[in-house]
């Protein structure tokens, strides 16, 4: 259950708490809590993550039962895939102040904003290597869409790629055949549903396909998501890594 006493509180705490916190339910967690901590209160709790920097603290749960208080270095949409990931109704994030320009549901210049998240595409198709630098170099990493409607934004920035296709931030475990982590730092991705027809095929005998690109329509390949190897060139689809606004178009 939400428990808006918390958020209260926390708002009315310091006035650097305020807004700083929303409460995301059912948030995946991926791994354990980066630190934990004895505190009396969700704002204690609150203040706590607010020492570290928002990469180090994404947000935070507080069980009042127990007065144990967590931190976690990053909080990912949709449901547990795996079993080292938890959902919970608890979690509180943190969010990230917008440049005053950019304003509460805008992205930094050269991002659109889509199903909360901000996206860029890039115009030079590249392996996934290079893809991967070219979003950090952004600040960014490629896009893992875990929702229904991040996959939407990501198939409808392949439409209008001139490859008809974009990289996306999927990896395929070495040592788990069939699941693939996402570069939010997340863990692993929601992939059922997703794969164009005959896809994953891991590219037959000798090749490893273990990247994951998406496909739009209008080409001789299935629409969907597909497997390929990490030399092959498409364009880097980038996603913020702290830009989520829930409730932003
Ligand atoms: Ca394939």
């Amino acid at each position: 259950m939400a428990r808006p006493g918390a958020v209260l509180l926390l708002l009315l705490a310091t006035a650097s708490a305020a807004g700083r916190y929303r409460r995301l339910h059912p948030v995946s967690l991926h791994g354990p809590a980066v630190k934990t901590f004895s505190a009396t209160s969700a704002v204690s709790c609150g203040l706590r993550c607010e020492a570290h920097t928002p990469q180090q603290c994404s947000g935070f749960i507080y069980a009042p039962d127990d007065g144990t208080c967590r931190l976690f270095s990053g909080d990912c949409r949709g449901p547990a895939v795996v079993s080292s990931q938890q959902t919970t109704e608890h979690y509180m994030a943190r969010s990230v102040p917008s440049e005053p320009a950019v304003g509460r549901c805008g992205c930094p210049a050269g991002f659109h904003r889509c199903a909360g998240r901000c996206l860029r595409q890039l115009d030079l198709a590249v392996n996934h290597t290079t893809a991967e630098s070219q979003c950090a170099a952004l600040g960014a990493h490629l896009a893992v869409p875990r929702s229904d409607e991040e996959n939407q934004c990501a198939a409808a920035a392949a439409a209008t790629a001139g490859t008809k296709a974009v990289w996306t931030g999927l990896i395929e475990l070495p040592a788990m055949e069939g699941v693939y982590t996402g570069a939010d730092g997340c863990g692993a991705v929601p992939v059922q549903g997703r794969w164009a027809s005959l896809q994953p095929d891991d590219g037959g005998p000798g090749v490893a396909e273990d990247r994951v690109l998406i496909m739009s329509t209008g080409t001789v390949h299935a629409a969907g998501w597909h497997d390929n190897p990490a030399g092959a060139r498409w364009q880097p689809l980038c996603q913020l890594a702290l830009g989520y606004r829930p409730g932003c178009p």
